[in-house]
């Protein structure tokens, strides 16, 4: 008798084992949130400095566009910074990213670089392109 209860016992939780972990997956995707940058602004870019160089010199975005500029130093000590819109990012080593955010409300071609030390001078620049909105 004992024998028919455990056996009962045994094939109950593994039932309730089963919903349990069917119901998980189920629900897992429901739950996935998007980055809280990647959706208040309207263009995130990744940027990466090096000794004395970004590995992007070109960034076009809209008029009126909330940039986010993911920024990361590989090599060196260095900032993102674009003087017109005020927007600069903290001056980081390799392993501490950081980011800057700004709305770009104003079209035309500006120059963003590093302002470290002799940095801009050495040709730490890109060129940020804001077209005008239609
Ligand atoms: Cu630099």
């Amino acid at each position: 008798m004992n024998k028919i209860v455990t056996i009962t016992l045994i094939v109950l939780v593994a039932i309730a084992g089963i919903w349990f972990f069917t119901r998980g997956e189920q629900a897992a995707p429901a739950t996935a949130n998007p980055e809280p940058a990647a959706a208040e602004s309207d263009v995130v870019i990744d940027v990466k400095g090096i000794d004395f160089a970004f590995d992007t010199t070109e960034i076009t975005v809209n008029e009126g566009d909330v940039v986010t500029i993911n920024f990361e130093s590989t090599e060196g000590f260095h900032d993102w910074v674009v003087d017109e819109f005020r927007a600069g990012s903290r001056q980081v080593r390799p392993g501490t990213p950081t980011s800057v955010t700004f709305t770009a409300d104003k079209a035309g071609t500006y120059e963003y670089y590093c302002s470290v030390g002799h940095h801009r001078a050495a040709g730490m620049v890109g060129t940020l392109t804001v077209v005008e909105a239609q």
